[in-house]
């Protein structure tokens, strides 16, 4: 890897696939080697648990929201200005919308065009969660988006450059098998790699793709951005900030996990799915610890990343919550489920923002690829 020209690395996949994990794993890889690191996180609104998960893992992160990436071509150069001030980074890695795609025609190609000189953009890697793609693939049975946001899915796969079968410590080598096969079926312009972004096996060998080969050119993928609007816009989104306060100690944990629950099952009882709900609580004691809720299907149990090792008497609660939903009534769900916490805690609604993604208008597109 050349210190003098930063690699551009994009880690995508739809919500909840692994993406974040990854990247704090690539991140501490090539820190563990001694290069230094900039994060770029993105969404289509402000109050990001991805910031606020990475930066407390110690790395310098430029977050972009109000947008996705190739709508906002130019804050990700600023973000990457603002990193060589400050880091001079030898890697950028950037995690974009789980929502979005085109990302290869929209931001690799124009960098590669506008910016080849200053970064050398490395090839694309999708993420996917297994069940999910499973399901999607018509591997296996279960609850499912509707057609159009698979369409988003899909179109993810089909302009990777690498597409990795995530979390496969949760899953059996018969389905490992089965979705490797389909997925080099139904997507032959990728290599197809596996592992696991929590516990680091065979992240190596896709670590390496990223850092030693370039991606190939050619047209870019055919899309029907009519189509790509209307199922992002099926997605409800919702980021909030509460504060919480009681009078004696609680378990951060255990009040996360709880919520996640019960947001769930509203979700869920009215036949919604969910693709990404997650929570941080900061209890702002100045080390920086977080506890961090993810959940990443309706049929799923929520997942406990970050603890707080010690009970609080009150924090920052964050909530970012993805859902096939009216986001109105994801509204309605988080705001009766937070006047429902127990346990004498109090909670002051502080930011709320609920929407639906606007259309995606990228300020470029190498429809042919790059010059
Ligand atoms: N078991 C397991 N869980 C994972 C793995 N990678 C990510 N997760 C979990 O999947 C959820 C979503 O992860 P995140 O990185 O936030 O996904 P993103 O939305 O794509 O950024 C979290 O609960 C993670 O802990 C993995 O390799 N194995
Ligand atoms: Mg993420």
């Amino acid at each position: 890897m050349s210190p003098s020209k930063p690699r551009y690395v994009m880690i995508g996949g739809f919500l909840g696939a692994g993406k974040t994990t990854a990247v704090a794993r690539l991140a501490r890889r090539l820190v563990d080697r001694g290069l230094k690191v900039g994060l770029i996180s993105n969404d289509q609104s402000s109050g990001l648990v991805d910031t606020a998960l990475l930066r407390s893992k110690g790395f310098p992160v430029e977050e972009i929201p109000g947008g996705c990436f190739c709508c906002r071509f130019n804050s990700l150069l600023e973000a990457a200005d603002n990193l060589d001030r400050t880091t001079r980074p030898d890697v950028f890695i950037a995690e974009p919308v789980g929502s979005c795609t085109d990302l290869v025609a929209t931001v690799s190609y124009p960098l590669r065009r506008i910016y080849g000189n200053r970064f050398e953009v490395a090839p694309m890697s999708v993420l996917v969660d297994p069940i999910r793609a499973a399901r999607i693939l018509g591997l296996k049975q279960g609850p499912q988006f509707s057609e159009k946001v698979i369409y988003v899915y899909r179109k993810q796969l089909e302009e990777a450059n690498v597409i990795v079968v995530n979390k496969c410590d949760t899953i059996d080598e018969a389905l490992r098998a089965m979705l490797v096969a389909a997925l080099e079926k139904t997507f032959p312009k990728a290599k197809v790699l596996c592992c696991s972004a929590k516990d680091g096996t065979g992240v190596d060998a896709w670590f390496d793709t990223i850092d030693r080969t370039t991606p190939d050119g050619g047209p870019a993928m055919e899309l029907n951005y009519d189509l790509y609007a209307e199922g992002e816009a099926l997605l409800g989104w919702l980021n909030c900030s509460v504060r919480l306060a009681a009078n004696s100690p609680f378990d951060a944990n255990q009040l996360l996990l709880g919520l996640a629950c019960r947001m769930r099952d509203e979700i869920a009882g009215r036949g919604h799915e969910i693709a990404h709900l997650k929570m941080t609580l900061d209890s702002e004691d100045g080390i920086g610890s977080l506890s961090v809720v993810s959940l990443v299907r309706s049929d799923a149990e929520p997942d406990l990343r970050e603890s707080l090792l010690d009970r609080v008497d009150g924090g920052a609660l964050t909530i970012n919550l993805r859902a096939e939903a009216d986001p109105e009534f994801l509204k309605n769900v988080v705001e009766r489920s937070i006047s429902a916490l127990g346990g004498g805690v109090r909670a002051q609604m502080e930011h709320m923002e609920h929407f639906r993604p606007a259309r995606p208008q990228p300020v470029h597109r190498d429809a042919g690829g790059p010059a």
